[in-house]
């Protein structure tokens, strides 16, 4: 049997960025993502006598990453009546240069783990909803190309389905690292205080729309138009979060920076759009033509930041 489940990590180019139902994951708006070929999670079980333990990276966890883990292995093994106590190995390839957020491969890839191990036969839909449960974002990373995960209203309606699972899009995604420092606010808190900005219903509103847009966007192969809706979706996200009540940001003098710098290629006629999720770093959506301007833009402009250019990734596979 072929032990280690590998899923890559996803980026929404239309967000997820609340919840209606926190135990079940249930979102308040349907999202769409790019699953990237770069960033991976591989992660094996294993039975012991001894307690659940968490190996990442080769190291024993003891931190609040663990209990995260053992939440969700718990919630596994009591649906599927398992009583086993596991060793759950994984291997992030997602370099810290990144600036990526990895919860999304890495609880697809334990999802998956232990459906494989024990042999439970899911459907993809089924193991987008399993995911979903342990990471909303994972729901996505079960498929390659571009996902959409439908909101849904319950645990049976809300998953993920693949919308191009092999793109021939001209797409290129370069993750840019301006600060490695852990966020101060996770997903989970940032998201709950974002409903309270009186432009967090406006925004859902719109999200049928936005979603409706980007898969006519995905399906004319229009870069320009998908770059357009990102970069807006994103900038919504963003504005609910410093119009909340407390405000925040996830923003970082040196992001701005970087926004101006994707404003000025583009007026100098070399096209790309950003992206930014919960934390202050930039990704930069853009075609293959422009890469090497783009990079050199970024290297010129910022002192020792850290590049990474992606493109699509493929859905969750098992490797021996
Ligand atoms: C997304 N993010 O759609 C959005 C955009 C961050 C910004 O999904 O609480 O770690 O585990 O369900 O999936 C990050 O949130 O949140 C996220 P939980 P998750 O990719």
């Amino acid at each position: 049997m072929k032990k280690i489940a590998r899923a890559h990590t996803n980026i929404a180019l239309i967000k997820y960025w609340g919840k209606a139902d926190a135990k079940l994951r249930l979102p308040l708006m349907s999202s769409l993502s790019m699953t990237l070929d770069k960033f991976y999670s591989d992660t094996y079980l294993e039975k012991t006598d001894g307690p659940n333990t968490f190996i990442l990276n080769g190291e024993l966890q003891s931190n609040s990453t663990k209990d995260r883990v053992f939440k969700y292995l718990e919630l596994l093994k009591n649906k599927y009546g398992i009583t086993d106590n596991l060793i759950v190995n994984s291997i992030n390839h997602v370099p810290t240069a990144a600036g990526l957020a990895s919860s999304s491969s890495a609880f697809a890839a334990l999802a998956a783990a232990f459906c494989n191990y024990y042999e439970l036969d899911l459907s993809k839909k089924e193991l987008s909803r399993l995911a979903r449960l342990g990471s909303g974002s994972a729901s996505r990373s079960i498929y390659g190309g571009f996902a959409v995960w439908n909101k849904g209203t319950s645990d049976e309606s809300s998953y993920a389905y693949a919308l191009e699972e092999h793109p021939q899009m001209d797409l290129h995604l370069i993750a840019v690292e301006l600060n490695a420092q852990p966020k101060k606010l996770s997903s989970t808190k940032g998201m709950q205080l974002a409903q309270t900005s009186p432009f967090f219903k406006p925004w859902i509103d719109r999200n049928d729309l936005e979603l409706k847009d980007m898969e006519s966007a995905i399906h004319a192969d229009d870069f320009t138009k998908l770059g357009s809706l990102a970069e807006l979706n994103a900038s919504e996200m963003h504005a609910v979060n410093s119009t909340a009540v407390p405000g925040f940001t996830y923003f970082e003098p040196d992001t701005i920076k970087a926004i101006k710098l994707v404003q000025n290629l583009r007026e100098q006629g070399i096209e790309c759009y950003y992206t930014i999720d919960a934390g202050p770093n930039v990704k930069v959506l853009c075609q293959l033509r422009n890469i090497k301007n783009i990079v050199k833009a970024f290297e010129t402009s910022f002192n020792n930041v850290n590049i990474v250019v992606a493109s699509f990734g493929s859905g969750i596979s098992y490797l021996d």
